[in-house]
């Protein structure tokens, strides 16, 4: 009889929406980080089904979602549009595939794991209940990240956040969006608003999705419903306002903490300097802090800066938080629920 070695142990894979913006960014992690893929399936709409992906030495072609049969696939990265994921998502769970998926359709279903891996690896066990993880919203991730080592420090009752969230989280059409509004103003015609509510570029909307009844948005309240269930915290209170800023990759947060013990900035600084996956870089000086285009866009972790006690409240903290919302705020996360689920979960598995 064979027994597979950890090192022999390879799986096959579907990205499912593999030509979207989450999706490229999933396959290129794969190769990156050496994930152990056997077959890597680019899975896609029929609108882009036959187009050719390049992957390793290889060249993927797109298959259609619609006829795509899960069975055999270990695991299936999910990134389409939340009605795809609602459809699909419980079709490859029911042929033995485990879904990551990051759209919002399952984050608050109470059977269904919502995992950052540094915040709360244990609730990736929960995977077998429904065969579905969720991936937390760009803006929850990064912001979670930052409050983890403060909260099991000294508890966190209330945070106050203002994001400033790039455009390509609402995909490639909102950046080409972005691209063409500011070729048409430089040129002397007018930026129309088709993908964006308003004119997005050189302009700042105080919008991220859909209005909920109680006047905050949606992409606000997955910050609320988010932070909630991944701390373990009903407790916590969480008052965001979403902002889209004409910035092409990583979002931006103003974050300010009610902390339950009195902190000072230097002890956070200190926490948050030890906590996997985060970079500070706070140097009270011209320049001295990370921002969306200089550092965090196209790198792995969320970076931390302009850490300084609240001015007007005793036990207040604020810092400023950036990081990829592609790659820790959606890509990046997703392979790494995988490569968790796969080290602890999967080392029996016959793919
Ligand atoms: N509407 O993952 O528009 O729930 O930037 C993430 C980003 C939804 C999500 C956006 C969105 C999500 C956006």
């Amino acid at each position: 009889m064979h027994f597979e070695t950890e090192m022999d142990k390879k799986v096959n894979v579907a990205v499912v929406g593999a030509t979207g913006e989450v999706g490229g960014v999933m396959l290129s992690l794969l190769e990156e980080r050496d994930f152990p893929t056997a077959e890597v399936h680019a899975v896609a709409s029929s609108r882009s089904a036959g187009k050719r992906i390049e992957f390793k030495a290889e060249e993927l072609v797109v298959k259609d979602l619609a006829s795509f049969d899960f069975s055999g696939i270990a695991i299936a990265l999910f990134s389409p549009g939340a009605s795809v994921s609602a459809l699909h998502a419980p079709r490859a769970a029911a042929a033995g595939t485990v879904v990551i998926d990051n759209t919002s359709r399952f984050r608050y279903d109470d059977d269904i794991p919502l995992v950052v891996p540094e915040v709360n690896p244990a609730a990736i066990g929960q995977y077998a209940k429904r065969g579905i993880i969720a991936n937390p919203n760009c803006s929850t991730i990064q912001m979670v990240m930052a409050l983890k080592p403060v909260y099991d420090a000294v508890g966190i009752e209330r945070v106050n956040v203002a994001t400033y969230q790039a455009v390509s989280g609402k995909g490639k059409k909102a950046i080409e969006e972005l691209e063409q509004q500011t070729i048409a103003l430089f040129n002397g015609k007018p930026a129309l608003p088709m993908v964006h509510p308003r004119q997005m570029a050189f302009n700042v909307l105080p919008q991220i999705d859909v209005f909920q009844e109680n006047g905050y948005t949606r992409e606000e309240m997955k910050m609320v419903w988010e932070t909630q269930k991944i701390l373990d915290d009903d407790a916590i209170r969480v008052n965001p306002t979403c902002v889209r800023v004409p910035v092409f990759y990583g979002h931006s947060e103003a974050v300010h903490i009610e902390t339950k013990e009195k902190i000072s900035a230097a002890e956070v600084r200190t926490l948050l300097d030890g906590f996997p996956g985060v970079v500070v870089i706070d140097e009270r000086e011209d320049g001295g802090y990370p921002t969306a285009v200089t550092e965090a866009s196209g790198h792995d972790p969320v970076f931390v800066g302009r850490i300084r006690e609240d001015l007007s409240h005793p036990r207040g903290i604020n810092f400023w938080v950036v990081s990829d919302n592609i790659r820790k705020g959606a890509a990046l996360n997703s392979v790494q629920i995988a490569e968790y689920l796969l080290k602890h979960f999967m080392a029996a598995y016959k793919g």
